[in-house]
């Protein structure tokens, strides 16, 4: 029995997903300055389930076979981000340079090239240099982090420009700011309402002046890139933005509806209204937060506006529903005075649970979430990840967890729905990196929850392909044939 192949553009771009602390490992070879999650994941008590990334996947002495085990999956494309410690181990725009960071990211940028495929990089994956937190309160000081954030990228472009042509500056701002600084539960952890926190912090203004810190970050950092690299390097800069899609929880409540919008506003908006579109913060964000969210001048707006990207880079993996609560907004609130929940009005699920608690399958918001960017923003997407755990996996054995079905029927869906997305509804998706080419230190989790498509076993340090593996190289050469033969047919009719 055949099944209808959706097809993909010939041209889509493909490939796997990585972040540095969560697979390097080799935190203290050659020099490399402690982060902020370094620090976190070595609390006691323990906020990472006793877990750290400390060895984690040893993909600093492996980065070889890595690179050559991913390109026997077929990817020529993949993004992975640089611990700006290893690069300049205290940080900042005075300190030393460490030519050894320079020369393992320098190896592994030539080893992809080696093997076709294209490094996309993503400059901060959440590990700030833990000297810059001691410094000055790191994120929440805008004035100096952005200075050093400027000089960090600017020394990545001039040492690996040359051969890196796709930037990402951060790695979802969202979490960042909310988990880091409201909720706590992820570095710096600081959270007045966290009782792990022990009091340190404001949940109710740091979010808002760390994601103002990041919107400007992001803006000098891409125009120093286009100012002094763009002429030569012909590379672009962008931004990853994470989201949940949402619907109403009550379909019938135009309350609940209006609460869903305004939920995508709060985490979407909050950063892709300012960097895609120049513009302020959602007007629904103004209005219940007031004095707490910090304002743009007329100089940084002009700076936005001057440094529009050119695509938008989109992580996502599941949906809930979006409850209003009554008016006016407890104190401390980021959400857009809304609940999530997994269950709407009527009790039902908005999709399958997989091994993790927040993400619950629904293709069909995906497709949603795409259009609704697309709408606003007016950009092209790339997929920068998508993936998801199989249910009991943390307990399975060896055998059954490289036998992921469960993982193979999620992608499925979610290129199903990239397809429908471009060939129905006319939405630009160029791209789409899998979360992830491996088993890895899952930050709060630490390592019980697996994303890879391919199996670690943390004691030998041994990687397996699983069926996903095999599953994405021979469904993304059938989708992008597809495409092709559908063109070939119309030429010839
Ligand atoms: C991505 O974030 C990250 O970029 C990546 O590093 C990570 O490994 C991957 O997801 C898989 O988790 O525990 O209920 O409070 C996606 C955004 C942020 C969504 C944390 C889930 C935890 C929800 N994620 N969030 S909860």
């Amino acid at each position: 029995m055949s099944r209808k192949v959706l097809p993909l553009p010939a041209d889509f771009k493909w490939g796997y997903a990585t972040a540095a602390y969560q697979i390097e490992g080799a935190v203290d070879a050659d020099d490399r300055g402690a982060s902020i999650w370094d620090t976190f994941s070595h609390l006691s008590p323990t906020r990472t389930k006793d877990a750290h990334g400390d060895i984690a996947c040893d993909h600093f002495n492996r980065y070889q076979s890595d690179i050559d085990l991913m390109a026997s999956y077929g990817a020529k494309h993949y993004r992975f981000s640089l611990s700006w410690s290893r690069i300049i181990p205290l940080g900042g725009r005075n300190d030393p340079i460490n030519e050894a960071g320079i020369s393992f990211y320098n190896k592994l940028i030539d080893g992809l090239l080696e093997k076709g495929i294209e490094p996309w990089i993503t400059l901060y994956h959440w590990d700030l240099p833990q000297a810059l937190e001691d410094r000055y309160g790191g994120w929440l000081n805008q004035e100096e982090v952005q200075k050093d954030f400027v000089r960090y990228t600017s020394v990545c472009f001039e040492r690996f420009g040359d051969r890196v042509k796709q930037w990402i500056t951060f790695n979802e701002p969202y979490i960042v700011a909310i988990f880091g600084y409201a909720t706590g539960i992820m570095a710096p952890g600081r959270s007045s309402t966290n009782p792990a926190s022990n009091g340190v912090g404001n949940s109710a203004t740091e979010p808002w002046i760390v994601g103002k810190s990041l919107i400007m970050s992001h803006a000098l950092a891409t125009e120093a890139y286009n100012q002094k690299f763009a002429k030569t390097q012909a590379g672009q800069v962008t931004i990853v933005l994470n989201g949940y899609y949402y619907e109403p929880w009550d379909a019938d409540n135009p309350q609940d509806v209006e609460a869903a919008q305004r939920r995508l506003e709060f985490y979407i908006g909050w950063f892709a209204d300012p960097i895609f579109l120049a513009q302020n913060y959602p007007a629904s964000m103004r209005e219940q937060l007031g004095s707490r969210l910090p304002a743009f001048t007329e100089t940084e707006l002009r700076i936005l506006a001057e440094n529009k990207p050119k695509w938008y880079g989109m992580n996502h993996y599941t949906a809930e529903f979006a409850r209003a609560e009554p008016s006016p907004p407890a104190s401390i609130n980021f959400t857009g005075n809304v609940t999530e929940h997994i269950n709407n009005k009527a009790g039902v699920e908005i999709g399958p649970q997989s091994g993790v608690s927040w993400l619950q399958v629904c293709p069909e918001q995906f497709r949603k979430l795409l259009n609704w960017v697309w709408n606003r923003y007016g950009c092209m997407i790339i997929i920068t990840e998508n993936g998801c755990p199989c249910p009991g996996e943390s307990g399975m054995d060896f055998a059954q967890s490289i036998e992921d079905d469960f993982r193979v029927k999620y992608f499925e869906l979610y290129l199903d729905a990239i397809s429908k997305a471009i060939n129905d509804d006319g939405v630009p998706v160029g791209g789409y990196f899998a979360w992830s080419f491996m088993d890895n230190f899952e930050w709060q989790n630490g390592y019980d929850i697996r994303f890879g498509v391919t199996h670690v076993n943390y004691d030998t340090q041994e990687r397996t392909p699983r069926k996903s593996a095999r599953y994405l190289k021979s469904t993304f050469n059938e989708r992008m044939a597809a495409n092709t033969m559908a063109r070939y047919r119309n030429a010839l009719l």
